[in-house]
């Protein structure tokens, strides 16, 4: 059962000028278009209304090629996030099974290996108006959620960075 997101857990937090200068790369899928093209702009508005303007985007074909698209864009584009938007729509086959499982485990590793935030942002549905539900429709944007949920973590990043600094010590002499 899908439930509503009410707002968003970011509304209230101000970006530092640090956070704003970050690159986010944005992989997305060619494959469902119509909706990838729909999750591409949630997460674009809502990166600018945060102020984020160094954002990076590239098609690949379907939402298999996510990984090595994200993986292109963290070694060879810098980027400090990347947000991967995807729509798969269930099949005859088990074509769909495949390549959901495989995206996700994946883009978790390349995530987990790399320290750097990468998001699931694939819609895995049975049905076009699923997406549609899912694309700006009744239950949100999930493009829009990935980039929110980026840019948390790219702030947790920078907290458990900042917090762990080595301290200088003012010193008072004596070795
Ligand atoms: C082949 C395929 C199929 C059947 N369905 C989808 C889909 O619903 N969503 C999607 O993003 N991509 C689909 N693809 C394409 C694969 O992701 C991939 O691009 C091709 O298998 C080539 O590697």
């Amino acid at each position: 059962m899908a439930t509503k997101k009410e707002g968003g857990t970011l509304a209230e937090i101000i970006l530092s000028d640090k956070l704003k200068k970050k690159k986010i790369g944005i992989a997305v899928a060619s494959w469902n278009k119509e909706i990838t093209g729909k999750l591409l702009k949630g997460a674009e508005d809502l990166l600018k209304k945060h102020g984020v303007e160094n954002i990076i985007t590239h098609w690949v074909p379907g939402s298999f090629e996510l990984p090595i698209g994200a993986k292109f864009l963290i070694e060879f584009g810098n980027a400090d996030t990347v947000l991967c938007l995807g729509c798969l729509i269930k099949g005859e086959t088990d074509h769909y099974h495949y390549i959901s499982e495989s995206v996700a485990v994946t883009l978790n590793q390349l995530a987990v290996m790399s320290s750097k935030p990468i998001m699931f942002g694939v819609l895995t549905v049975n049905t076009q108006q699923q997406a549609e539900e899912r694309a700006g429709g009744i239950y949100g944007n999930k493009g829009a959620e990935a980039a929110e949920a980026a840019l948390q973590m790219l702030q947790l990043k920078e907290n458990i960075i900042e917090e762990n600094k080595p301290r200088k010590s003012i010193g008072f002499g004596g070795g």
